[in-house]
């Protein structure tokens, strides 16, 4: 007691001498296609359409009554965070397009500027003297940057089964199950019902897929596979395996992919292609991938045999039964998925309709500008959803989501579907802590904690400085130059690692994974602050992703000193580390140094003449006012620096800026945008956005405005299809119904209940959402009206809980959920 007294009596008088740096803001009280050929289409759609439309959740399944024609547009992905494939379900000729995530041409970059090392010196001093031509001007003198086999991410294969039963279907109907994680494709032939089921298995590690019909022996397929890589061989063997293996000649990758066949009855045979199989009853099937990738730079090659690995997964997997297989999968699934539900419940005659046709709809309606444009049972779905591809792509042990999560199928993606690190990759992992995923969070920070090798090289190449520097992409070979941009992310990078302790609380992997990363990205930053004019530190270089201001001389520039979002970054992050410090009991001088860097750091939010958030150190106009990237709102979200009630000047800067910088976006631009207007309380203005993300999208061409939308299969597009949008989405979706970024980890955070509940959702339920402080919040609400919320701990915590306007103080015991209603009244004790 005696020893917790002291300790707080110390960080009262800490947040006394550096209060002036921490008043202004709300987290320092923290001291806190390749087109596929058209399938015929199924000629009737009758029977098991309707009868599956009624009984089955349609805000939790994706349904259709044709097969895919493209990829992009209608394919469904499955995924265990190592394999991800695309269900087509034609009729004919299934098609399973198949993804491991680390397959990858490229290599590890050897190469780097050294002219830029000598002049950085001097160029920090004129950009901090204001003498941004001549900066430009040196910077330009050392030439360009480096980008030797970057690479891109690669498809594997494509898995083919051609069924002898015709082509003429009727009943169609093709499905998605979010709650089991479970594809499905179910149509009749000649009096013959047939269906197929699939999913991706994390405990086994292979992709499972059963084909079934109502009648015995009438299972007729050839299955055959093949790989797009120009060195991958295809083994047909008699023991009903095929297998594609190869190496990739520029980086020594080696990649395998095994497939069984178990056919229940019937007779089989080998062909040149593949294997036939004969009057069977059933036929389940087992797929594989792996490749020798590691994680450890700069090799980035594992001493394992991939192909060893693959055909073990198999010979396991093929000695348990379909049915366990489909348990053990629903099991690990289950407890992932199921902990949290959204059901926003309304009337609506469109719960009846396939997804395609819903999408549509709601597209038209708002396009018209319908005054029921809404559909929350879509919405409700598109939120679900997110979750189920953060499961499918992100599981422990492999690579993060990458810009299209783990589903590929060009030689040559958009943007490599790399990870771009300027939003992309953060907005990827927003979802996680208040939509209770941490378990597929540690990609991340196996990845993050990877870049510090090859991030330490350019931080010393670069800028002779100490700590870590990450780019602006990056790649699985670990891709750390400046290249186009001084952009840095190592503190963006470690505002997703200690949002990921707040909500999940976990001590051991602050001290042991998060802290060691923050405080080699603060070595960085420390080395990179120096004075500006008025003797205030800025950051130098420093840039505004990807957006150019116009300077004195009339021209325009880039690169900088203190552009807004690296001095929130930084502040941010030192605010972050002073608090990890304190909570570990760790490194008072590092404490001390930088306590006194953001005494004296430039701030971080200022407001200009117009009334807006300035972007850059200066208040210089943006070369392109309404951008995608709103860079300068970092400190709105997902930063925790400004909020309506502590901050209203912010606010209202915050506000000016949002609108001026428009709403017509891509993917990510939308969902970042409503999650800034959900901070901002602003609900029916979030909700707007709405229309841009739920919108038919059937664009596959790069677009940079008047972008986003959803295809038929809601992967969200930029275009094309970015994973970013549909993970961008449901953390938004969270923000409108639940807030915790107020406050800090010693006197908990402010829990603030529907702060932007919009008039289209007038009654719902939402349940497992997290919010910073381990806390795991409850909420129903019936005509707008908060009916009941009931928030639970793990372990015992005070905290704050605000609803319309009025905060109470509640003690939460472990184990001991707590109810409260409308007027914030304990419904137990
Ligand atoms: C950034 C964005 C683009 C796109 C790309 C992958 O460069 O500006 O819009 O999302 O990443």
């Amino acid at each position: 007691m005696k020893k917790i007294f002291s300790l707080f009596l110390a960080i009262c008088l800490i947040i006394l001498q550096t209060g002036f740096i921490y008043d202004n803001y709300v987290s320092a009280e923290n001291v806190q296609l390749r087109n596929e050929p058209d399938h015929k289409e199924p000629k009737k759609e009758i029977g098991l359409q309707k009868l599956f439309s009624n009984n089955t959740d349609s805000s939790l399944t994706l349904w259709y009554t044709q097969p895919a024609r493209q990829w992009m547009l209608q394919a469904l992905p499955i995924g265990n965070g190592n394999v991800g494939a695309m269900v087509f379900g034609t009729v004919k000729k299934e098609h399973l397009q198949f993804n491991e995530k680390s397959l990858w041409s490229g290599r590890p970059q050897a190469v780097t500027n050294p002219l830029y090392q000598p002049r950085m010196d001097k160029v920090k001093k004129l950009l901090a003297s204001g003498s941004i031509p001549e900066a430009d001007s040196l910077l330009k003198e050392a030439g360009g940057f480096p980008r030797e086999h970057f690479g891109a991410f690669q498809p594997f294969g494509d898995l083919y089964m051609e069924f002898d039963h015709g082509d003429e279907a009727t009943d169609y109907r093709r499905d998605l199950n979010l709650s089991k994680a479970l594809a499905s494709v179910n149509y009749r032939i000649n009096g013959v019902s047939y269906r197929r089921e699939y999913f991706a298995s994390f405990p086994d590690q292979v992709v499972v897929m059963r084909i079934t019909a109502d009648q015995p022996g009438k299972i007729n397929m050839h299955v055959t596979m093949t790989t797009r890589q120009a060195q991958g061989k295809l083994i047909v063997s008699n023991g009903l395996k095929l297998i594609v293996k190869g190496t990739m000649t520029e980086n020594k990758l080696q990649y395998s992919s095994h497939v069984k066949i178990n056919p229940d009855g019937g007779t089989t045979s080998t062909t040149a292609t593949g294997i036939e199989i004969k009057k069977a009853n059933s036929v389940v099937l087992l797929l594989t991938a792996k490749t020798n990738y590691a994680m450890n730079w700069p090799g980035c090659l594992g001493d394992f045999d991939p192909d060893q690995v693959a055909s073990n997964y198999i010979e396991k997997a093929s000695k348990k039964t379909y049915e366990q297989l489909l348990n053990a999968h629903l099991k690990d699934y289950d407890n992932l998925f199921n902990r949290v539900q959204l059901k926003l419940d309304r009337h609506d005659d469109r719960r009846s309709l396939p997804t395609d046709q819903a999408l549509i709809a709601y597209t038209k309606s708002n396009e018209q500008k319908m005054q029921d444009g809404g559909d929350p049972t879509l919405e409700a779905l598109l939120f679900n959803y997110g979750r189920y591809l953060m499961i499918a792509s992100s599981r422990k042990g492999s690579l993060p989501a990458n810009l299209q999560g783990i589903w590929n199928n060009s030689k040559t993606p958009a943007w490599d579907s790399d990870y771009h690190t300027d939003i992309n990759l953060e907005m990827n992992y927003w979802i996680n802590g208040p939509t209770n995923l941490p378990e597929c969070f540690s990609p991340f920070t196996d990845y993050v904690d990877f870049l510090r090798g090859p991030g330490r090289k350019t931080a010393k190449d670069y800028f002779n400085a100490n700590g870590f520097f990450v780019n602006i992409y990056t790649n699985p070979w670990g891709y750390a130059e400046p290249r186009w941009s001084w952009t840095g992310a190592s503190g963006w990078l470690c505002q997703n690692l200690y949002d990921h302790f707040l909500f999940s609380g976990d001590q051991d992997y602050l001290r042991n994974k998060a802290y060691p990363i923050m405080k080699e990205a603060c070595s960085l930053y420390l080395d990179l602050l120096v004075p500006y004019k008025d003797k205030s530190l800025v950051i130098a270089p420093s840039v505004s992703p990807e957006i150019n201001f116009r300077f004195s001389d009339n021209k325009t520039y880039r690169t900088s000193a203190g552009a807004a979002i690296d001095q929130q970054i930084v502040y941010d992050l030192f605010v972050n580390t002073i608090e990890a410090a304190r909570i570990l009991k760790t490194d008072p001088s590092l404490i001390n140094t930088l306590t006194d860097r953001l005494k004296r750091l430039s701030a971080p939010v200022k407001i200009g003449n117009n009334g807006m958030l300035q972007e850059w150190v200066e208040d210089w106009q943006a070369e392109d006012l309404q951008h995608r990237h709103i860079s300068h709102l970092y400190a709105l979200y997902p930063g925790r620096m400004i909020d309506p009630i502590k901050t209203p000047e912010w606010t209202k800067a915050a506000m000016n800026s949002l609108t001026l910088r428009g709403d017509n976006q891509t993917g990510w631009g939308t969902t970042w945008r409503i999650a800034c207007y959900a901070r901002l309380g602003e609900a029916e203005k979030a909700h707007t956005f709405f229309k841009s993300i739920i919108r038919h999208c059937i664009d596959t061409s790069i677009v940079y405005r008047n972008g986003g939308g959803a295809y038929d299969n809601l992967l969200t597009c930029h275009s094309p299809f970015q994973i970013d949008g549909n993970f961008g989405y449901s953390a938004a979706v969270a923000e409108m119904l639940l807030q915790s970024h107020v406050g800090n980890w010693q006197q908990g955070y402010e829990i603030h209940l529907l702060p932007a509940l919009p008039k289209a959702w007038p009654n719902g339920m939402v349940k497992g959402l997290m919010a910073r402080g381990g806390l795991t919040v409850d909420v129903e609400w019936k005509a707008g009206k908060l009916v009941k919320a009931m928030i639970s701990s793990e372990l015992e915590k005070t905290t704050k809980v605000t609803y319309k306007g009025k905060t109470i103080e509640i003690k939460i015991s472990k184990g001991k959920p707590l109810s409260l209603d409308a007027e914030l009244k304990k419904l137990n004790s």
